[in-house]
């Protein structure tokens, strides 16, 4: 990838897609294309075709996606596997068709059969049932993950493929009905704190466990994979421990300095007890997360902080942890 390169970032606006493109500038590329929603629907294939044809790109980030918490997952299976196998569906055929010399898809740990070996490992996709709550979501990312294989095996396509442990970090959302959990649980921390509450719901039990990676380390992962990885296998990318939805819940308190308790909705779903990624594979080929959870927590209650009061703000400046030579 040359610093010349036309590179198109999908979900540019996306808590991937936005960490992505802020990592390429800060390495000085320049030709970054990218379209938001409005501009190009990714779900109509004719569109996406005469994108591809017009704007010609070398490389291609796949971040878009209708993505969300385990609510979000629950309340719309259509719109979560229609639009994101659409999406997956003519990206990787227009980007092949059009000359794209490589691409990126981003699946997702939730992809792992419920009940797999922990930590999770790549051949066990595929091994077992699916976690009910978001098997939608996760068939479509399956359907990408096979498409970019299928592309390899028949038309010699470079398309290569990470799986991502739970993200977060700035450029979040954090609409609490459909938000993922570290940022739900942020903004309600948060907001209980400046109303001198007593208590915040939690949902579920608080005992199932999850991993975390600040989304910066995902960006470095994916320049990483498109310079150094041309493999037909997906490859996790995690941090490689994780903790329960309580501890969780305890270390975003002690970052907002929230000294109340916690009430946990067991009416609210647990969804998979635990997905933890074993990320040896990527480390084999050199790559390390550098962001731990204190100090992502810290950096992210300082983006929204200073987001929410200022709506204008939506610039992150990157951690210092990342520089161009990396
Ligand atoms: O991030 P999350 O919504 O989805 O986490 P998954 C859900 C876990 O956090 C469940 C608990 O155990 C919830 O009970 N939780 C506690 C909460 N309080 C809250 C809250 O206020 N909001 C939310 N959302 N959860 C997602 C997939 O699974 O993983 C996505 O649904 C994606 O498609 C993502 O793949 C990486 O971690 O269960």
């Amino acid at each position: 990838m040359e610093l010349a390169s036309r590179i198109f970032i999908s979900g540019h606006r996306g808590l991937a897609g936005s960490a992505i493109e802020r990592r390429l500038k800060l390495e000085g590329f320049r030709d970054i294309i990218v379209r938001t929603r409005a501009q190009l629907d990714l779900r109509d294939q004719a569109a996406v075709d005469d994108f591809f044809a017009s704007e010609q790109p070398d490389y291609v980030f796949h971040a878009a996606g209708v993505v969300g918490g385990i609510q979000a997952n629950r309340s719309r299976p259509a719109d979560f596997i229609a639009d994101n196998l659409q999406m997956a569906v003519n990206v990787v055929d227009s980007a092949w068709r059009n000359g794209v010399a490589k691409l990126l898809f981003l699946g997702s740990s939730c992809i792992y059969p419920k009940l797999a070996p922990q930590p999770l490992k790549e051949e066990s996709l595929l091994s077992g049932p699916l976690e009910p709550t978001n098997e939608w979501y996760a068939m479509a990312k399956l359907a990408g993950l096979k498409m970019c294989q299928a592309y390899r095996r028949q038309f010699g396509f470079d398309a290569i493929t990470l799986l991502p442990t739970n993200l977060y970090g700035p450029g979040d959302h954090f609409d609490l009905e459909s938000a993922h959990v570290l940022p739900a649980l942020l903004r309600k921390i948060d907001e209980a704190h400046a109303a001198r509450a007593d208590s915040v719901v939690v949902w579920g039990s608080g005992t199932p466990r999850r991993e975390f990676l600040y989304v910066e380390d995902l960006a470095d992962a994916c320049l990483f994979a498109m310079r150094h990885y041309d493999g037909e296998q997906p490859l996790n990318v995690g941090w490689g421990t994780d903790l329960t939805i309580g501890e969780l819940a305890l270390e975003l308190a002690r970052v907002v300095g929230f000294e109340g308790r916690f009430e946990f909705d067991r009416t609210r779903p647990d969804g998979t007890p635990r997905k933890v990624l074993d990320t040896s594979r990527l480390a084999a080929l050199g790559w390390r997360p550098r962001v731990d959870l204190a100090t992502g927590l810290e950096l992210t209650y300082d983006w929204y902080r200073r987001s929410t009061a200022h709506a204008e703000v939506r610039e992150h400046v990157p951690c210092s942890c990342f520089s161009p030579s990396s």
